[in-house]
Parts: C-alpha cells; structure tokens; sequence
C-alpha cells in the first residue's frame, strides 16, 4: 500500500465518509484528492465527439421513402445515437484517472456558477458547424448542473441537468444520479432522452479512487426504438473493466424479452466495443467494430482566457482556488475557500432579508405534475414507461423509486437571447 494511502490525512477522509450524511460535496479531502476543476465544468463530456452527436443529421429518410425504409433509417439514427452515447463515457467516467492519476473530489459549484464554451468544427467539409456548451448552477443544496449543448448549422440541440445522492458501503461510494438529457434533432423532426447510469467509487482503501458504472442506462427514441445499455465493473460480463452491453429494441414492450433484441452491443466503452445483428451477443473475432474510445480524442473545449470571463465563469471565480490546490497548499485552499464561501453566504442572506429569490440564469425548473401538460419530454416519457418523477435517472414507473415531485430543468433559449453580460 502506497504512503499516501497509509497517511493519517487519508484514514480520516475514509472515517468521514463513513459516517457521512449523504453530501459528498460536504467532506473535507486531504489536497491531493482535490481537483482545480469544478463539477460545472463536467457538461462538457457530453459533446467530446460532436461529430459523432452530429451523425443521425446525416442519415435522414430519403425523399418519398417507404414504410420499411422510414423504419431502417430510425434504428440506423439509433444506433448512431447509441454510439454517441457510449462515446461520451470515457471522457465522463476516466478523464481524471486519464490526465491526473485517479478520481478526484471536484470543486463544488456556487449557486449561480456559469461555464461556457464551444467545438470549432474540425470536419473537412465544414458540415458539422461550431457547437456551443452553455452550463449553469442551478442549485446549490442540494447540488444540480443544467447544460444546453446547441449546434446551430444542424439545429441540433442536447440538453439535460444532473444531479446526485450517495451512500457508503463497507469499501465504496455509491452514487445514484438524478437527471437526464434530452436530445432534439429539428431537422429530423426527431427527439431522444438519455437516462443517467449508478455509480460506485472504488480504491478508496489504497486512495486510488476510480469510477465503476453500473445498472442500467436507457436511450428512447420518438421512433419507438429502446437501447438498453446493462453496465458493470470487471468480472461480471468478463475479466475486463467498464464493460457494457446494449440491446435495441423495437418498442419497450419487445424489450421484456431479451430475444426480442434487433442489435447487440457489447464490449468496453473505454475501449472497443463490438455490433451485431439479432439477440446473440457479438463477438471480436467475427462481427463489426462498433466504437473504439481510444482511436480518437476528444476534442477539447475552447474556453475563453480567464481575464476576459465573467465574475460568475468557473474557471475565473476558482483561479485562486485552483491554484492553491496545483501548488497543494493546504492553507491557501481552505483561505480562498472560505473567501468564496462567505461571499455566496452573504448573497443569500441579503436576499433573504430583501425577499428576492436568486433567478436561474437560462433554465427554467418545470413543473410536469399537471399530466394534461404535452412536450417531447411527455412523449419519450409515455413511449419508455419510465418514471416522470424527479427520481434516480431510468427509474421505471410504478416502481420502488418512482416517487418524489415531478420538476425538471430545462434550456429557455431566450433567455440566452438576451444575455447581454456573459459572451461565448
Ligand atoms: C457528474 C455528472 C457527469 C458524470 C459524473 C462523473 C463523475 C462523478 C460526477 C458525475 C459527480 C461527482 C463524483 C464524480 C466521481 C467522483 C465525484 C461522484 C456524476 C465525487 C463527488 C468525489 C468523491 C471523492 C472521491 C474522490 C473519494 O456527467
């Protein structure tokens, strides 16, 4: 076991996670779990492959196609979807054990916390446009992120919020998320939402923590069309890590039976993964590669420099934060920390005072209560019979988690129209 590992900071970081309350954000790390980067920053994952979110554009119907054309095109666009979907992970799921060594404890955003930026397209063609990533705070106890990811040339939009709720089990961390992403294609006339896989922490004894997906993860199509995506660590599917298996379905009640299966996925979604026609699943050796997460990197971001943000842009309200923490000096961490958090304290009490509630900046917390309410959201809703609630993600309906109220964030586009203060 590493010295670190046996440092006395280390065992009473797992101590307190062992009585914890549920609020991860709440514990105090030793300095060298700590990362510089903020948890609002993390929407980015969801577009390191604009191309391949892009795709289903480019597999529309054909002109005066028939029936049977319509629906081969739809599970075509699925899969593309699906594709997209297993693309995200590894930026997700491994970045920080890819670029700093193991998990790290983010910086817990401030109510209000903004970070924005876009994808230059980098298509030869210059068919896939600039997208652009607009992400917010949304609330701060307990902590939710919303983001909008807009490419304008495809009218294409991604949007989803995201938030969690853990508890401590003899030797991991598990995290439900709450949340999903909706995903629109206008031009497509065609909407998707994506639910948001369990999680548990794993390598705490030997403080190497990392992230192992588990559970389930959906994808409905307006189609109809379901993926249904089964994740789990090493040992369970094979000998291999972050292992996964998907199966797409003509409807969600074809999917009660799992030799209803049109395609088979199957494989590492931090490495390759393998399709296949039918219920069987694929194999290495004889069927199509489907996607391999280490072929190409991710596209990186552009963020502009930080003397030209925004007092409310991650990278400019933590710089003194994350520097502290790059030179891990403990004092300083905890100094500038306080700075930051005594100054939101004092926001919400004059707020309090003045009776003024903070406005979110441009998302909307809608209420879907009122089931005579009609949207794509309801739609895709109905077609997967999974829960409206504000639930863990993928929750079925009727179910033992289908409960609480039934709020969720979403992009208000004027609102972004008339931001006058934060730019791109
Ligand atoms: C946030 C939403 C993203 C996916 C995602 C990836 C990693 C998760 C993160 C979410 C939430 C915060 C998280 C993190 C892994 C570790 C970290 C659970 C779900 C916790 C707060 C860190 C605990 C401290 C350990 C390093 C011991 O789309």
């Amino acid at each position: 076991m590493s010295n670190v590992a046996q440092s006395s900071s280390w065992t009473s970081f797992l101590k307190s996670i062992a009585s914890f309350n549920g609020d991860l954000s709440s514990l105090t790390a030793p300095p060298f779990i700590l990362s510089p980067t903020s948890l609002s920053e993390y929407s980015k994952y969801w577009s390191e492959h604009p191309d391949l979110l892009m795709e289903p554009n480019f597999l529309a119907n054909s002109e005066n196609a028939e029936k049977y054309e319509i629906e081969a095109m739809s599970l075509k666009r699925t899969i593309a979807v699906a594709r997209w979907f297993i693309s995200t992970l590894r930026s997700q799921y491994c970045s920080r054990n890819e670029n700093m060594g193991s998990e790290k404890k983010p910086l817990n955003p401030f109510l209000g916390e903004v970070f924005v930026g876009k994808w230059q397209d980098l298509s030869k063609d210059g068919k896939i446009g600039t997208t652009n990533l607009l992400s917010e705070q949304v609330s701060h106890h307990p902590p939710v992120t919303a983001y909008s990811i807009y490419n304008e040339k495809n009218n294409t939009l991604l949007q989803g919020y995201n938030g969690i709720r853990s508890s401590f089990s003899t030797t991991s961390i598990n995290v439900k998320q709450y949340g999903h992403a909706l995903l629109n294609y206008q031009n497509l006339n065609e909407d998707y939402l994506v639910t948001l896989p369990p999680l548990h922490i794993e390598g705490l004894i030997t403080a190497s923590p990392f992230v192992e997906l588990e559970g389930t993860s959906y994808i409905q199509a307006s189609s109809g069309y379901i993926v249904v995506f089964e994740f789990s660590g090493r040992g369970y599917f094979s000998g291999k890590k972050n292992t996964f298996k998907a199966r797409i379905y003509r409807d969600i009640l074809s999917s009660s039976n799992k030799e209803n299966a049109l395609v088979t996925i199957s494989g590492q979604w931090s490495g390759k993964s393998y399709i296949a026609k039918g219920s069987t699943t694929p194999s290495s050796k004889s069927d199509e590669l489907f996607y391999d997460a280490q072929y190409k990197k991710p596209e990186e971001l552009i963020v502009k420099p930080i003397d030209e943000q925004h007092e409310l842009e991650s990278r400019k309200a933590w710089s003194k934060v994350a520097e502290a923490i790059k030179k891990s000096d403990y004092d300083l961490i905890h100094v500038e920390k306080l700075k930051l958090e005594n100054e939101q304290r004092d926001l919400r009490k004059k707020e309090q005072e003045s009776d003024i509630k903070w406005e979110t900046r441009w998302f909307d917390s809608i209420d879907y209560s009122d089931s005579s309410y009609r949207d794509a959201f309801t739609n895709l809703i109905n077609l997967s019979n999974l829960s409206i609630k504000n639930c863990p993600s993928g929750s079925v309906k009727g179910g033992k988690y289908d409960s609480g109220d039934a709020k969720h964030w979403r992009f208000n586009p004027s609102k972004w129209q008339n931001e006058s203060e934060i730019k791109l």
